[in-house]
């Protein structure tokens, strides 16, 4: 008989506990896009210039489901901007393979910024750094299948760490955007979960592009955004 008793108090008790969870996360929905990433996801880690740049690319790629950026390829651990030691500047993507193939990701790298020229420092270096060795036979390849006589400069490194960069790095296009930033600031309980949203890589890509227009038209419905900001969105997309 007492156990039982000992149990309902548990059980009480674990329901008044949940709830109260529940209810201090109320107003924080996460948008139905993050809800629906795939499970089994591919990390892909480039280093192409100023990580702003291709955070924005890659943000508004189907199949790309979480961009982030921050330094690889250096000796010391915990790298800031400001001291960055012998770091780059690196993206880190995840994607779905059967949406977006490795080699399909290496083509965006190579078409958008320049392999050619030699980086000043090592903050800008061109460098691949694979995961596995497909990804590091599809770069050999692709780089073998180039015709072209330049001298390419771009590294090839095995993927060792990767430390994220400073929060206002992160989705550095959209967090000038006050109008849509205030919206999201209710949709996430840590800087951990807006800089890993699939929303916030795409929001990312429309406002530092001015571009994506289809992606927009197909994902809309799952933002989870008010319709002033949708409305917002869609004047401001270019194409
Ligand atoms: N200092 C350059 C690049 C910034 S990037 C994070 C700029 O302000 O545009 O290296």
């Amino acid at each position: 008989m007492n156990s039982i008793y000992i149990i309902l108090i548990f059980v009480l008790l674990f329901l008044t506990i949940s709830n109260t969870g529940i209810a201090a996360e109320s107003g924080r929905e996460a948008p139905k896009i993050d809800k629906m990433v795939p499970d089994k996801l591919k990390t892909a880690t480039f280093s192409m210039g100023c990580f702003w740049g291709p955070d924005v690319i890659f943000g508004g790629i189907e199949g790309v489901w979480k961009t982030r950026v921050g330094y690889a390829g250096g000796k010391m651990e915990n790298p800031t901007y400001h001291n960055l030691g012998s770091h780059t500047e690196t993206i880190q993507l995840e994607y779905d393979p059967e949406q977006i193939t490795y080699k399909e990701l290496i083509e965006i790298f190579f078409d958008n910024h320049n392999p050619y020229r030699k980086a000043y420092g090592s903050q800008y270096k061109s460098i691949v750094f694979y995961h596995n060795k497909i990804q590091k036979e599809i770069f050999e390849d692709y780089v073998a299948n180039l015709d072209n006589e330049r001298q390419v400069y771009t590294e090839l490194k095995e993927y060792n760490e990767f430390y994220y960069a400073e929060f206002y790095h992160q989705k550095y296009r959209l967090q000038s955007y006050n109008n849509i930033m205030s919206e999201l600031k209710n949709m996430y309980s840590s800087d951990q979960e807006f800089i890993n949203s699939t929303l916030t890589a795409r929001l990312n890509h429309y406002v530092g592009s001015k571009s994506g227009m289809d992606l927009f038209e197909k994902e809309k419905e799952f933002y989870g955004l008010e319709l002033e900001t949708i409305d917002w969105l869609k004047n401001f997309i270019k194409e």
